[in-house]
C-alpha cells in the first residue's frame, strides 16, 4: 500500500490533541491576551508621547502611534494597577502559550507545506501570529528581568510587535472561530475533568489533522493536562504579582529582579539605577548644587537650602516601572511643581515641564510632564522621602514624583526645570 506524503512523517501521537483541547487553550488565550494588549497600550499612552520627542520611546510609528488623551493623575495608583496586570497576566499566560503552541505543533510539520494560494496565506499568518507571540513574550519577559539582550531598543520593538501579533490573531480568531465553537461543544468540560487517564479517549478525526492517526496509548488525562497547565499559570502568577501588589506579598515574587525585601530604614524600596550606575559624580549633587528652573518669567538657580525655604508638602505616592514592579505608597515631601512654576511667572494655569537630570550617561536623558501633571497638588520636586533626605540611590538632593506615572517620569537627581516647554530643542 502506497503511503500518503503527509502521513509518512507522524512522530505526533499524543491522544490528548485535537480540536477540543487546542479550542479550550485558545479560549482562555482570547480572553487573556486582549486585556494584556489593551494595558500595553495604555502603558504607551502613560509616556505622554504627544508631549515630547523624549517621551516617546517609539518613533516613525504613524497611524499606529494614534494617542487620545492626556495621561491622567487620578487614581494616583493607575499605572501601578495597569503595568501589575499587564505584566502579571503576560508572564501567568506562559504556560498556556505554550500548551497551545504544543497542542498544534503537527501542523506546523504538516506536508506538503503549501497546497494552494489560499493555504499559503493561512501559513503566512500562522508564522505572523507564532512569531509574533514568541517575540512579544520573549521581548517582555526580557524587559521584566531588566535583560535587555535583544538588538536595538525594546519600545519599538515590543510596540510594533504587539500589532503585528494582534493583526494576525483577529484573522486567526476569525478564521478559527466557527470551527472552535463546534469543537468546544463536542464535549463538555466538566466531564471531561472528571475522566481519569484510563477512560481518556482520543478525539474522533477531524479535518484539521490534530487527532493523531495512530494514537498512542494515554499517558496523562486532560484534566492532568489541563490541571498541570493550569498549575504552572497560578505558579509563576504567585511568585511574580508580589511585585507589584506589595505587602507582605512582596516576599513570595521570586520572579522580581528587584530586591524582594529592599533593606531597613526610609530609602528602603526597590532602586531602578543607583547613583554609581547612573556615574552620578559627589561633586555634581554636593554643596554646588543648583537647581536650574526657567519660564516665562526668566531663569531663576535655587540652592537645597533655599528650595528647603519653601512651602513643603506631602504625598504618598508609590513608584510603578515599566518593567512591572512597583513600591507601596512612600511618603514623599517636598516643593509642588507648581509652586516652583509660579516662581518662574507662571502663577495661574501652570503649563506642563522638561524636567532634566544632572546624569549624564546612560539611557535616561529627560522627560517631559504635562500641564495636568504640574497642576496637581501631589506632583512634587521631593526632597525627602519617609521622613527623612532622599538617599544617594534615590536621587538626592531632588527628585520629581507624579501621581498615576510611570517610574521613569519621576526623574532622579534633577537639575533643570524648563516650564512651558516640552522639548530640548525648545528650550534651547
Ligand atoms: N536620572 C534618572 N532618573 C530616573 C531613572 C534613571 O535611570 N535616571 N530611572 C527612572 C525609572 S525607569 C524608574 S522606574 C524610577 C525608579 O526610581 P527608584 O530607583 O527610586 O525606585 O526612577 C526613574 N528616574
Ligand atoms: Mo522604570
Amino acid at each position: 500500500m502506497k503511503v500518503p506524503p503527509a502521513r509518512r512523517f507522524a512522530p505526533w501521537r499524543s491522544p490528548l490533541r485535537g480540536p477540543w483541547l487546542t479550542s479550550v487553550l485558545g479560549t482562555v488565550l482570547l480572553v487573556g491576551l486582549p486585556v494584556v494588549f489593551v494595558t500595553g497600550l495604555l502603558s504607551y499612552a502613560a509616556y505622554d508621547p504627544g508631549l515630547a520627542r523624549v517621551n516617546d520611546k517609539t518613533p516613525d510609528k504613524g497611524l499606529l502611534g494614534f494617542y487620545l488623551f492626556s495621561w491622567p493623575t487620578h487614581p494616583y495608583w493607575l499605572y501601578r494597577v495597569n503595568q501589575g496586570v499587564h505584566v502579571t497576566l503576560g508572564i501567568a499566560l506562559v504556560p498556556v502559550l505554550l500548551a497551545k503552541l504544543w497542542s498544534v505543533v503537527p501542523k506546523l510539520f504538516a506536508l506538503p507545506p503549501v497546497r494552494s494560494l489560499g493555504h499559503a496565506l493561512e501559513r503566512l499568518s500562522l508564522l505572523l501570529l507564532v512569531g509574533g507571540g514568541l517575540f512579544e513574550f520573549t521581548t517582555g519577559i526580557l524587559n521584566t528581568q531588566v535583560d535587555y539582550l535583544f538588538p536595538g531598543s525594546f519600545y519599538p520593538l515590543h510596540f510594533y510587535g504587539a500589532w503585528v501579533f494582534c493583526g494576525a490573531a483577529l484573522a486567526h480568531v476569525a478564521l478559527k472561530l466557527p470551527s472552535v465553537v463546534r469543537a468546544l461543544r463536542s464535549r463538555d468540560l466538566w466531564e471531561e475533568l472528571r475522566t481519569p487517564t484510563a477512560r481518556t479517549r482520543p478525539e474522533p478525526p477531524d479535518a484539521t489533522g490534530l487527532v493523531p492517526m495512530r494514537p498512542s496509548e494515554p499517558t496523562i488525562s486532560r484534566r492532568g493536562a489541563l490541571g498541570m497547565v493550569g498549575l504552572g499559570s497560578l505558579a509563576l502568577l504567585v511568585v511574580t504579582a508580589g511585585q507589584s501588589i506589595g505587602g507582605p506579598l512582596r516576599r513570595a515574587a521570586l520572579l522580581a529582579p528587584h530586591g524582594r525585601s529592599p533593606g531597613a530604614g526610609p530609602g528602603a524600596f526597590a532602586v531602578n539605577k543607583p547613583a554609581a550606575a547612573a556615574h552620578i559624580r559627589p561633586q555634581d549633587v554636593g554643596e554646588d548644587w543648583r537647581l536650574t528652573v526657567t519660564g516665562a518669567a526668566g531663569v531663576i538657580r535655587l540652592s537645597l537650602a533655599e528650595l528647603h525655604r519653601m512651602a513643603q508638602s506631602t504625598a504618598a505616592l508609590p513608584i510603578a516601572c515599566v518593567e512591572g514592579w512597583s513600591t507601596d505608597d512612600q511618603h514623599w515631601q517636598g516643593v509642588r511643581l507648581r509652586d516652583l512654576a509660579a516662581l518662574v511667572g507662571h502663577g495661574g494655569d501652570p503649563p506642563g515641564v522638561f524636567v532634566e537630570s544632572v546624569q549624564r550617561s546612560g539611557s535616561f536623558r529627560a522627560v517631559a510632564l504635562s500641564a495636568g501633571q504640574v497642576r496637581d497638588a501631589r506632583s512634587l520636586l521631593a526632597l525627602r522621602v519617609n521622613g527623612a533626605p532622599l538617599t544617594p540611590d534615590h536621587g538626592y538632593p531632588a527628585r520629581v514624583i507624579v501621581p498615576a506615572a510611570p517610574g521613569v517620569m519621576n526623574t532622579k537627581w534633577v537639575g533643570r526645570l524648563t516650564f512651558g516647554a516640552s522639548d530640548a530643542r525648545e528650550r534651547a
